[in-house]
């Protein structure tokens, strides 16, 4: 294949490597049914296609030609805001169905029901428990446990007042903001069900009262995405930095390796905790390697985070994990999994094992997780990849060696760790100082997911180099952070090759100071989608500490290869935070120009935070550069 062509797919070698081996072979993957999709329909691309009711699907004429109206009236702005409303909405059902899957395993844990699920970190428990304003003098783990699950399951429900996972975590400036503009979300799934109510035919016909329901929901998601870090630290132990290797270099031929996707640590990190104890049966089957756990997406985050397990590959190029021929098992959750892995069975010999009730996929083979008795439906799971393993077809073997040393792990809680051994008393102290003395220009968040009508990882790479250049901290979670492992951006090197001197300078100060020998890495990879709820905890305590609101930092975001629904509603409550939010694939939106205007001007207004939609990754850095530029003006800066 030619290779301009291939680098328009993917820039990753790996993948590079995998995309030919998948063409030779005759093997369909996601670009060759993007390009069977073309040309997509251009209605549903500006958002003007209507589907929700039964007189429908009516479409809105973007040339003003033909009709502006629906069969009920509905027009351009309501058509678009209602669309953009319920990919909202199915991004908070997803990442909060995560989060409550969690607070129901630690309620059981609490009660002594599932005993494979111990509370790993009990100081965890107690600081979230303390913030949640829970007494904890004189507990229990299991009573505190018990309570903190209970208020959980309770943040789901047509509680009165407000979310308490959200009103708790950002400043009193953000609450006041939302109290002012009606938006402050009760319970996630009443916040659920109003956008689905309010989107149903007949209901909300105004943009602007629809987009300000899309925000509230889009807090809701907020609060489920901070659930979803929380009670998984405090299950499964936060993240410390670790270093591994990331790519499909990871892959041993000798090893049963067992691929662990989705999102959820519920049964992977217990995948992880039994992995010891069946070597052995993998070693009796021949493999001498043993067994080779690696992840992909968000669960591959999860176990990254928490066990140093590599990362294999990301979002897009999940297929071609499987067209490498070595992996036997492929363990999926939910959210992410592409349903196409099923049809690869037919030429490879893996098993796609699917785990979870409401994630089946026809083609794969069930094996539910069971909470009651994790640790053995975990063996069971690895068992059927040993069995699989016996079944390789010599002749489709082809690992790429592509791998690159990563450093991850970093929570919260693990970054003012390193900052404390700059300023033990004052931990913030350093990274306020050299934001104030301009060594470190702003920060950046980078988050979300490959996209398949983005070359896979450009836009992240290209970004994420440039905005270091210019002493921009980098920050990064989910395939974003996923993609910067796979290119090396995760090391003390990158920090020596790419950063501007002002950042280097204060990433080597504290690397030196943590006893790293080095610099930090030039980007702190903090964890899966839903743990950029810790990059909130830090924009948090630094706005706190300087006494001003989110929406006056030097702080933006970026997705700038956005493509589920979840990176949505994420980018909705990143700007409603406050963050300049850049999006580098056209949101479904355009055709409503009020809708766009709102979303990338007024929201200025009315949060602080605003979407910047920019394709070309040089000019979205411009403009990122620009609006930290600004914010440190207005601090006077
Ligand atoms: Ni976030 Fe993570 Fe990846 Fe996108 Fe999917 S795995 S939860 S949604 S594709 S970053
Ligand atoms: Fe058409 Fe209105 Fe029905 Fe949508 S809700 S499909 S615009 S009639």
């Amino acid at each position: 294949m030619d290779k301009d062509i291939l680098s328009q797919k993917s820039i990753d070698k790996a993948c590079q490597s995998m995309i030919k081996k998948s063409e030779k072979e005759g093997i369909e993957t996601i670009w060759d049914r993007l390009e069977n999709q073309q040309p997509q329909c251009g209605f549903g691309e500006l958002g003007l296609c209507c589907r929700n009711c039964l007189q429908g699907p009516c479409r809105i004429d973007p040339f003003k030609g033909g009709p502006q109206e629906g069969v009920c009236g509905a027009n351009a702005d309501t058509i678009v805001a209602r669309n953009l409303l319920r990919a909202i909405v199915g991004g908070t059902a997803a990442h909060s169905g995560h989060a409550k899957h969690l607070a129901h395993i630690l309620a059981k844990s609490a009660q002594g029901k599932y005993k494979d699920y111990p509370v790993k970190d009990p100081d965890k428990l107690k600081a979230v428990a303390s913030r949640l304003g829970i007494e904890t003098e004189g507990k229990s783990i299991e009573e505190l446990a018990g309570e903190v699950a209970r208020l959980a399951l309770e943040e789901f429900s047509d509680k009165e007042g407000p979310n308490l996972w959200a009103a708790t975590t950002v400043t009193k400036g953000r609450v006041e903001t939302f109290s002012k503009l009606g938006v402050v979300p009760g319970g996630i799934d009443s916040a659920i069900s109003e956008l689905m109510h309010r989107t149903h035919y007949g209901v909300d016909a105004d943009p602007v009262n629809l987009l300000l329901g899309g925000i509230k929901c889009s807090l809701a998601d907020y609060a489920g995405c901070h659930m979803g870090t929380d009670l998984a630290d405090i299950l499964f132990g936060t993240p410390q930095p670790v270093v591994t290797d990331a790519n499909m270099g990871v892959l041993k031929e000798n090893a049963v390796n067992i691929a662990l996707h989705g999102h959820n640590p519920a049964l992977s990190d217990i995948i992880v905790q039994v992995v010891k104890e069946m070597e052995e049966d993998a070693r009796n089957a021949g493999a001498s390697e043993g067994i080779n756990l690696v992840g992909i997406c968000c669960t591959g985050n999860e176990v990254l985070m928490r066990h140093g397990v590599p990362p294999l590959t990301h979002s897009v190029s999940q297929e071609l994990a499987i067209i490498t021929g070595v992996i036997d098992a492929m363990v999926v959750d939910y959210q992410c999994v592409v349903p196409s892995l099923a049809n690869l069975m037919e030429c490879y010999h893996t098993k796609l094992i699917t785990t979870m009730p409401i994630a089946k996929i026809a083609g794969a083979e069930h094996m539910e997780l069971n909470e009651e008795n994790a640790r053995e439906c975990a063996k069971d799971i690895i068992k059927s990849a040993i069995e699989a393993y016996g079944k390789r077809r010599p002749e489709k073997i082809n690992i790429p060696d592509n791998k690159c040393t990563s450093i991850a792990g970093f929570s919260t809680e693990a970054i003012v760790e390193a900052l404390k051994k700059v300023d033990s008393e004052d931990p913030l102290k350093p990274l306020i100082d050299n934001i104030v003395k301009g060594n470190i220009l702003g920060v950046c968040l980078f988050a979300g997911c490959n996209n398949a009508k983005v070359p896979q990882d450009e836009n992240f790479v290209t970004m994420a180099k440039e905005m270091a250049k210019n002493n921009v901290l980098i920050l990064a979670t989910g395939c974003g952070a996923g993609s910067f492992a796979r290119h090396g951006l995760l090391t003390p090197q990158a920090t020596e090759d790419y950063a501007g001197e002002g950042l280097k300078a204060v990433l080597t100060a504290i690397g030196e100071a943590a006893g790293l020998n080095g610099p930090l890495p030039l980007i702190l990879h903090m964890g899966s989608c839903v743990d950029n709820s810790r990059a909130v905890d830090i924009a948090v305590a630094v706005a706190n500490k300087l006494d001003v609101d989110l929406d006056k930092l030097p702080v933006v975001a970026s997705a700038p290869e956005a493509m589920t629904e979840k990176a949505i509603s994420i980018g909705t409550w990143a700007i409603s935070g406050g963050l300049p939010t850049h999006v580098g694939v056209a949101p479904n939106v355009l055709g409503s120009p009020l809708v766009a205007e709102l979303l990338t001007e007024k929201a200025k207004e009315l949060v602080g935070g605003y979407f910047i939609v920019e394709t070309d990754p040089l000019k979205a850095c411009e403009k990122l550069l620009e609006a930290i530029k600004e914010r440190r003006k207005g601090l006077g800066l």
